[in-house]
């Protein structure tokens, strides 16, 4: 069972957490969430990677993976906040959730801040541009070197990065809260490039039935990103223990069954690893 809260109840269990969590032995955090019945998600509402529908119910590949581990571990719901990307770590590290679920890609200065599962959900990035891409934008080089093009992208995200680190000015790139207003902008002219990852793109052009916009993907200088569940750095008997029942729902077929129905590759997950992701980028 998946839902939604707000700032104020995730505020109040984590003192309740804290309290009931220093009785407990070899896996504290554990027994802490197994006491109070649900462990406490960060997501982004960025379909299909985690989704939030108008009566506030939870989905999206993200949420059902934690879902079905944290039931395999004896906590039977998990209850999301949605937080900016940017902020996600800041309110692990704040304890504000008891994990980040959102398809928040592991990088090597994030795998310093937080502790990872394995692999769960893998991405190209793409762009979104008006049809005919007019400003020939198809890699986040190409914004860099032109005059004005502007690119959109989620605060504290992983486009926002590449974007400045291949070049393009701090004035030419625009912090989007979320895909509505991503493709808002692009429609209204505001923005000359929104880049989410592929399948965040693509669900929203799906959903947009604009035929006067286009996807640009896979972006050739940016790679392949996957994220895990991200803990808080001293939860990692908790990391551990999910990872167990993580390898199993590999193992028996019910994690690809979760996750491709979204889009997601199962393969592209278990072909790698944590190690080698946080070595890599
Ligand atoms: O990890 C990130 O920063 C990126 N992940 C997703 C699923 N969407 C955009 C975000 O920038």
């Amino acid at each position: 069972m998946k839902k939604l809260i707000f700032g104020g109840l995730a505020a109040m269990t984590a003192v309740a957490a804290i309290a009931i969590g220093a009785q407990a032995q070899d896996n504290p955090k554990l027994d802490q969430l197994k006491e109070q019945g649900f462990a406490r998600i960060a997501i982004a509402n960025e379909p299909p990677f985690t989704a939030v529908a108008a009566d506030g119910k939870v989905s999206g590949a993200g949420p059902d993976v934690a879902q079905a581990v944290f039931e395999r571990l004896g906590v039977p719901e998990v209850v999301a906040s949605i937080s900016e990307y940017g902020a996600m770590i800041p309110g692990l590290q704040a304890r504000r959730f008891d994990v980040v679920t959102a398809g928040l890609f592991m990088k090597k200065d994030r795998c310093e801040a937080v502790a990872y599962s394995e692999p769960i959900l893998c991405d190209a990035e793409a762009f979104l541009v008006k049809k005919g891409n007019p400003k020939g934008l198809n890699t986040y080089a190409d914004i860099a070197a032109h005059a004005d093009a502007t690119i959109g992208a989620p605060g504290g995200g992983t486009e926002e990065r590449l974007a400045l680190d291949a070049g393009v000015p701090r004035d030419r790139v625009v912090v989007v809260p979320d895909g509505q207003s991503g493709l808002r902008m692009l429609q209204d002219g505001r923005l000359d490039v929104y880049s989410l990852p592929v399948l965040s793109i693509s669900e929203l052009v799906r959903l947009a039935k604009d035929d006067s916009l286009e996807m640009i993907a896979p972006i050739s200088d940016a790679p392949v990103y996957c994220d895990g569940a991200a803990f808080r750095k001293g939860d990692e008997a908790l990391r551990d223990a999910f990872d167990v029942e993580l390898a199993k729902l590999k193992e028996t077929g019910e994690f690809a069954k979760i996750i491709e129905p979204y889009g997601f590759s199962a393969a592209a997950a278990m072909s790698t690893s944590r190690e080698k992701l946080c070595a890599a980028q």
